[in-house]
């Protein structure tokens, strides 16, 4: 073949090379080791010194114009390939936003936002702890012993039994989320514990998972009397309300003492509950102050400091403000129910911009 014929072949295949790959291809056949050009070079051995400069020098032409063809190309090809990326992905920045997402924020995760939201400002940190819990971080050190019959109660979920005779479970209350904040910090000790908990227990007015959310306050001097105006504040700003009438009543808990369970003043319009009005009384949640024992299972010396918790259930609660009858349809994940009682994903709630609109 002669030089002429082959630069012309190796050209054309430059030309159809439609991606880098069938181009790196080309290349490698013609410069690569063994590739015709190649090839053709070590041939230039056996000539005379004059032929060889000749067929050299010729060689060496053909071999820059097949070297600026195949850079050309590349640089085509890579305009091409940034071409084909730019018209795939265009966006047109002038349209306006969707003013209709699909999605809504489930009145369970506006709840627990709002609340987070009340307690913040108070100067409440949020705490989380593990879902999956031992013994003592769960019972022993809210001072539920091993036969306390407050355990039969808590219709705990285990797990297998380990070799050495103990069960992990699935927390029953946030609590624990208490114990492991005390024992790994020092007081004042200022947190709401919001999260999902786990009962094995189902019927119209319960799920084996629902949300709390506990608070703990420990310091030197705090008083049933800070707990009751917390308290209150909370609900004012939860329920969107001036003034709302609350009655504590005495009541048991192992984890603190004494114990008091809260309610509220509601009224009921039309079918409609409404909060902070009228003369009948609701229960929304249970609180206390810390039990001495509990105190020294967290690290801390009921001499020295002294503390308060509530805890409320906050599935109850979103029904109670957003009048949701039906328990149940929270985990059914029903669209058209998540459209109804949903909140608009982009409005979040704020203090100052309004918890609820
Ligand atoms: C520590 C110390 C004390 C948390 C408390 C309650 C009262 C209570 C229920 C409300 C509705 C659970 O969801 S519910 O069924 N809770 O009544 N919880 S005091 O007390 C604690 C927690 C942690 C270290």
């Amino acid at each position: 073949m002669s030089l002429a014929t082959l630069e012309q072949s190796i050209l054309a295949e430059i030309d159809a090379a439609t991606d880098e790959t069938a181009l790196e291809a080309v290349r490698v056949a013609a410069l690569g080791k063994k590739g015709t050009v190649s090839e053709r070079m070590k041939a230039l051995g056996g000539m005379s010194p004059d032929e060889r400069r000749e067929a050299g020098a010729a060689l060496n032409l053909l071999k820059d114009r097949v070297t600026e063809a195949i850079t050309a190309r590349k640089t085509r090809l890579q305009d091409i390939a940034l071409d084909a990326r730019l018209a795939a992905e265009k966006i047109d920045v002038t349209l306006p936003a969707r003013p209709q997402t699909s999605g809504t924020v489930h009145p369970v995760s506006q709840v627990w936002e709002e609340v987070v939201q009340i307690f913040g400002d108070l100067g409440f940190a949020v705490a989380e702890g593990p879902h999956i819990e031992d013994d003592f971080h769960n019972f022993d050190a809210l001072n539920i012993p091993p036969e306390h019959p407050a355990r039969q109660e808590h219709d705990t979920f285990f797990f297998h039994e380990k070799p050495d005779g103990s069960r992990m479970l699935l927390r029953t209350h946030t609590s624990p989320v208490q114990i492991r904040t005390m024992l790994a910090s020092k007081p004042p000790i200022r947190i709401i514990a919001p999260g999902r908990t786990f009962r094995c227990d189902s019927d119209m007015t319960h799920t084996p998972m629902f949300n709390q959310v506990e608070g703990l306050v420990i310091d030197e001097t705090t008083t049933l009397a800070n707990l009751k105006w917390i308290l209150a504040e909370f609900c004012k700003a939860f329920f969107e309300v001036d003034d709302v009438k609350m009655r504590f009543r005495a009541s048991h808990f192992p984890f603190t003492e004494p114990s008091m369970e809260v309610d509220i003043q509601y009224s009921r319009e039309g079918g409609q509950l409404k909060i902070g009005t009228g003369d009948k009384w609701l229960e929304i949640l249970g609180s206390g102050m810390v039990h001495p024992n509990v105190i020294r299972a967290g690290g801390m010396d009921p001499e020295r400091v002294q503390g308060w918790a509530f805890g409320v259930g906050l599935d109850r609660i979103a029904m109670l403000k957003y009048g949701i009858p039906d328990l149940r349809a929270f985990f059914e994940a029903d669209l058209r129910w998540l459209r109804h009682y949903g909140f608009k994903a982009l409005q979040v709630p704020t203090l100052a911009g309004g918890l609820s609109q």
